[in-house]
C-alpha cells in the first residue's frame, strides 16, 4: 500500500468526510461555519482528485510494464464537461459522496453545481476527443491527451432581445482542481527565422533552424478516470509563457513596451479558442497555437520515451500518434524535423517512423472546413518546416509519377502544394501522405471521403482507408445525465452496462411488459419535469412536461438545417392559426446551440427561433398546444439535463454534409426516436435500431448530388407548393419579430440558391413529421420503439470505437486491468 494513501483515500463515509474536511480546512484555509458551496466544491474535487491520481500514478507505473505502445491523441480541442460527478460516478463514489456530505448539512447536488466546465472546444470534434479519452481509460489502454490549455474557451451564450450575444469564458476564475502543473514537462517551440547548413561534430550536414522567437510551453495534467478501471488517462495541456519574462535588453535601454511586447505575443499563443467550426480562415494565430501544441506533444513523447531507454529510432513501438482532423497536421513535418534535425537519423528512416506514427482522423467533407495556409505564412512562422514539406512533397510526387505516369493533373490534385492561384499548404493531403491510416467517423462519411475529398489517395493506397464510426460515453451521457434510466437499466439489465454497452439488448425482451413499458415512461416524464423547471428558469417559458419534446441541440449551422425545423413549427403554427380543431398533438419545440459570433446567417436563424418563440408562445390560439424553445448556452453541462429529456431527436442536416453527428447517438441512447435523412451515423443507427423504429425522410446523398447537378432551382419548389409558398411569406412578412427586413437574407437565401436544399426535402419532412405526430398518439407503441432505440444502441459506445481504433488503426492490444 502506498503510503499514506489510506488516509487521503479511503473509501467509506468516514474517511472521505473527514478528507474533506482536512482540505477545507487544511488545502484551503476554509473554516467549515464560513465555507460557500463554491469552498465545498474545491474541497471535494481535491479529496476526489486523490483517488484519481492515486489510479493514475499506478497505471501508469504498470504501463510501462504491460503495454509498450501508448496512444497519443492530438486534438486542438477538449470538452471534458464537469469532472466532479463524472469522477464519482467512475470510481463508484457517488453514494458514499452523498452520505459523507449529509453528515454536514451539506447537500451534493448544490456543490457539483459550483463547477466550472472547460469549454475547450467547439461541439462534435471536441467532445469526442473527450469521449474518447474516457473509453481509453475505461478499456484499460495507456494514453495522452494532447491539447491547448485556453485561458478563455468557448464564449457563454446569452440571449439578449432574440440575439445572440457573446460573453467571455472564464472557466479558471474560481481556480481549477483537476490540474496539476508540471515543471518538469516543460517545452521550449520555435517561430520565425532562418535556416543553416551546418556541419556537425561527425562531419555530416545538418540544417540548423536559427529562430527568431522561442515561446515556452507549460503543461498542465488533468487525470481522466475510467468506469469500473484502475488505468487513468492524462489529458496534457499546454499553456504559452513568454521565455524571459522581459527582453532585458530593450528593458534597460528604455523601451518599456517593446520588452513586454514579445511576453504578451508569446502568451497569446493560448490565449483563446477560435469559436468557428467548419470554417477555415487563414489567420496566423491559429496556425501558430497549432504548432505550439502539437510540437510540445511530440517532443514531450520523445522526452517520455528517452526516460524508458528507449532510442528515437524506434518513436513508432512506443506511440501511435492519431491527429484529431487537421488542426495537428503539422505533426507530420514537425517529427521529421525532430527525428533529423535533433535526434540525426536519415531521411529514410525519420520517413519511415514518421509513416509508422500517425494516423489522421477526417471530421469533415465540407470545403469551407479544409484548412490550406498560405506557404508564405507558414514559410515565415516555420521556415524549417516548409523545406521539409517540400522534400516530402518531391518523393511523394515521384511515388505518383510512377504509379501514374504523364497524368499531371492527377499530381497537381494530390500535390501537397495549391498552385492553382496563391500558393498554399495543403494540410489534408500533408497529413494523409504521413500517415498509416486515414479515417472518417461514420460509414456514410468514410465511403464518400474516398469518392470525393480523397479520393486521388484512395486510389494511390487503397489500404490506407478504413471507417471508425464515432462513439459516446454511455457513462456521462446515460447513467450521469439519467440516472433514473440507469436504476432501470440495472435493475433489468443486470449492473454492468456502463463499460459493456451491448448488455442493453437484455432489455429487449421486457419491450412487451406493460409494466416495464409504464416504468419507461415515468422515467422519461420525470426527465422532462426536470428540464421544465430548468426551461423555467433560464427562459421564463411554461412548457407542458406531458407535450411531446421535439429537440434539435448542436452548433447552428445552415447545413444542419435548424431552419428547416423551424419551416415545420411556422407551418404546424399556421395550421392551427388556420384549423383550431386540427388534430396535432401538444409539442415542445427546444433548440440549443452557439453560431459562430461572425457568421451572419447562422446569427439570423438563432433569431428565427427567438421569434417564433415569441410569436408563438405568447399567442393564445395556439396555447397548450405548441410552445417553443431556445434554450441558451448548449454546452456539456446543459446537454446532460437536454439529451434525456428529448422524445424526438432531430438530425436533419442535408445528406452527405454530416460527417457523423454524435448528439443523434447521445438522445437515441436515452430513448429518443430520431427523425433523420440518411446523414453521417443517421444510416447506422436505423440499421440498429431497426428502420420502423427511426422517422425517415429526405434526399439520399446521390440523389443531393444528382439534383444539384441537375441545376435545381428553389423558387420551382416555392411556386409550385402552396403550404412552403405560405410559410415562406410568413417569414419575410414582418410577423416575426416585427420588422419586414429582419429575415430577407434568409428567404432571398432560400429561394434564389437554398444551398442545403431545405425547400427540396420540405414536404418530405412534413410527412415524416406527420407519422411522428400519429405514433405520439399512440403512447405504448412510442413507447416500444423507445425501449428498442435505447436497448439497441450498445454499438455506439465510444469503448467500442476505442476498440476498433486498438484493432484497424494503432495496433493496441487491448489488456483489460480490472480493479
Ligand atoms: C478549421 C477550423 C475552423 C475548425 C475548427 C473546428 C474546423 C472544424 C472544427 C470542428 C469540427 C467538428 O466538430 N466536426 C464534427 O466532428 C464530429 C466528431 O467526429 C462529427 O460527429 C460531426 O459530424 C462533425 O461535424
Amino acid at each position: 500500500k502506498t503510503p499514506g494513501a489510506s488516509i487521503r483515500t479511503g473509501t467509506g463515509a468516514d474517511d472521505l468526510r473527514q478528507a474533506f474536511l482536512d482540505n477545507l480546512v487544511c488545502a484551503l484555509g476554509r473554516l467549515p461555519s464560513h465555507a460557500t458551496s463554491h469552498d465545498h466544491y474545491l474541497a471535494l474535487a481535491l479529496t476526489v482528485r486523490d483517488h484519481v491520481m492515486e489510479r493514475g500514478v499506478k497505471s501508469f507505473e504498470r504501463g510501462d510494464t504491460q503495454q509498450i505502445r501508448r496512444v497519443a491523441y492530438l486534438s486542438a480541442e477538449f470538452l471534458p464537461g464537469p469532472h466532479l460527478g463524472n469522477h464519482l460516478l467512475n470510481l463508484g463514489l457517488t453514494g458514499t459522496a452523498d452520505k459523507a456530505l449529509d453528515g454536514l448539512g451539506i447537500d451534493l447536488d448544490q456543490v457539483l453545481a459550483q463547477e466550472q466546465e472547460p469549454g475547450l472546444g467547439n461541439g462534435g470534434l471536441g467532445r469526442l476527443a473527450s469521449c474518447y479519452l474516457d473509453s481509453l481509460a475505461t478499456v484499460g489502454v495507456q494514453s495522452v491527451g494532447y491539447g491547448i490549455r485556453y485561458e478563455f474557451g468557448i464564449f457563454d451564450q446569452t440571449i439578449r432581445d432574440g440575439w445572440q450575444v457573446e460573453v467571455t469564458d472564464k472557466w479558471l476564475h474560481g481556480g481549477n482542481p483537476w490540474e496539476v502543473y508540471r515543471p518538469g514537462a516543460v517545452q521550449e517551440v520555435k517561430f520565425g527565422g532562418h535556416t543553416e547548413v551546418v556541419t556537425d561534430a561527425a562531419g555530416r550536414s545538418r540544417v540548423h533552424w536559427v529562430p527568431a522567437i522561442v515561446v515556452r510551453g507549460e503543461a498542465y495534467d488533468t487525470p481522466i478516470s475510467g468506469f469500473d478501471s484502475d488505468t487513468c488517462a492524462l489529458m496534457r495541456l499546454w499553456k504559452s509563457e513568454a521565455v524571459e519574462s522581459f527582453d532585458f535588453e530593450a528593458f534597460n535601454h528604455g523601451d518599456y513596451d517593446r520588452a513586454v511586447e514579445q511576453k504578451v505575443a508569446s502568451e497569446n499563443l493560448s490565449k483563446v479558442l477560435y469559436p468557428n467550426d467548419e470554417l477555415h480562415r487563414g489567420k496566423e494565430l491559429r496556425l501558430k497555437q497549432q504548432y505550439f501544441f502539437t510540437s510540445c506533444a511530440l517532443q514531450d513523447m520523445l522526452r517520455i520515451q528517452s526516460l524508458r531507454g528507449s532510442p528515437p529510432d524506434s518513436f513508432h513501438r512506443n506511440w501511435a500518434v492519431q491527429l484529431n482532423d487537421t488542426h495537428p497536421a503539422i505533426a507530420v513535418a514537425e517529427l521529421m524535423r525532430l527525428l533529423v534535425d535533433v535526434h540525426a537519423l536519415e531521411w529514410d528512416a525519420a520517413w519511415s517512423v514518421t509513416r509508422a506514427t500517425l494516423s489522421y482522423t477526417n471530421h469533415t467533407l465540407l470545403p469551407e472546413a479544409l484548412e490550406r495556409w498560405p506557404v508564405d505564412m507558414l514559410g515565415g512562422l516555420l521556415p524549417r518546416h516548409l523545406e521539409i514539406i517540400y522534400e516530402i512533397n518531391a518523393h511523394f510526387l515521384d511515388e505518383v509519377r510512377a504509379a501514374f505516369p504523364g497524368d499531371d493533373e492527377r499530381l497537381a490534385r494530390l500535390s501537397l502544394i495549391d498552385e492553382s492561384g496563391l500558393r498554399y499548404v495543403r494540410m489534408a493531403n500533408l497529413a494523409c501522405v504521413g500517415s498509416q491510416t486515414v479515417n472518417g467517423v461514420a460509414e456514410l462519411h468514410s465511403e464518400l471521403l474516398r469518392q470525393t475529398v480523397l479520393v486521388d489517395f484512395a486510389a494511390l493506397w487503397p489500404d490506407k482507408f478504413t471507417n471508425v464510426t464515432n462513439g459516446v460515453t454511455p457513462r456521462r451521457f446515460v447513467a450521469l445525465a439519467n440516472p433514473g434510466l440507469g436504476k432501470l437499466l440495472t435493475k433489468t439489465a443486470g449492473k454492468s452496462w456502463p463499460g459493456d454497452l451491448d448488455k442493453l439488448r437484455k432489455i429487449e425482451p421486457h419491450t412487451d411488459d406493460p409494466r416495464f413499458r409504464s416504468e419507461w415512461r415515468e422515467v422519461k416524464l420525470s426527465n422532462k419535469r426536470q428540464l421544465a423547471a430548468l426551461i423555467a428558469e433560464r427562459t421564463g417559458i411554461e412548457v407542458a412536461p406531458e407535450s411531446l419534446f421535439d429537440v434539435q441541440v448542436k452548433r447552428i449551422h445552415e447545413y444542419k438545417r435548424q431552419h428547416l425545423n423551424l419551416l415545420h413549427v411556422l407551418t404546424l403554427y399556421l395550421r392551427l392559426k388556420r384549423d383550431p380543431k386540427a388534430d396535432i398533438p401538444a409539442r415542445t419545440f427546444i433548440f440549443g446551440g452557439k453560431a459562430a459570433p461572425g457568421y451572419f446567417l447562422a446569427k439570423r436563424i438563432i433569431r428565427l427561433a427567438t421569434a417564433a418563440s415569441d410569436l408563438i408562445n405568447n399567442d393564445r390560439d395556439v396555447a397548450g398546444r405548441i410552445k417553443v424553445v431556445f434554450f441558451p448556452d448548449f454546452n456539456v453541462r446543459n446537454a446532460q439535463s437536454i439529451y434525456p429529456a428529448a422524445d424526438l431527436s432531430e438530425q436533419v442536416s442535408l445528406a452527405g454534409m454530416e460527417a457523423s453527428g454524435t448528439g443523434n447517438m447521445k438522445m437515441s441512447l436515452n430513448g429518443a426516436l430520431t427523425i433523420g435523412t440518411l446523414d453521417g451515423a443517421n444510416v447506422e443507427i436505423r440499421e440498429a435500431v431497426g428502420a420502423e423504429n427511426f422517422f425517415l425522410f429526405g434526399l439520399n446523398a446521390g440523389e443531393v448530388v444528382a439534383l444539384k447537378r441537375g441545376g435545381y432551382r428553389p423558387r420551382d419548389r416555392y411556386d409550385s407548393d402552396p403550404l412552403l409558398r405560405e410559410v415562406i411569406d410568413f417569414i419575410g412578412s414582418g410577423a416575426l419579430g416585427g420588422d419586414v427586413d429582419l429575415f430577407q437574407p434568409l428567404v432571398a437565401n432560400l429561394l434564389d440558391h437554398d444551398p442545403y436544399l431545405l425547400l427540396a426535402d420540405y414536404r418530405g419532412y412534413l410527412n415524416a413529421q406527420q407519422r411522428v405526430s400519429e405514433l405520439w398518439m399512440d403512447p405504448e407503441a412510442w413507447t416500444r420503439a423507445s425501449i428498442l432505440n435505447t436497448a439497441r444502441m450498445g454499438r455506439f459506445s465510444s469503448d467500442r470505437s476505442i476498440r476498433d481504433y486498438c484493432q484497424r488503426v494503432w495496433n493496441v492490444n487491448i489488456k483489460k486491468q480490472k480493479k
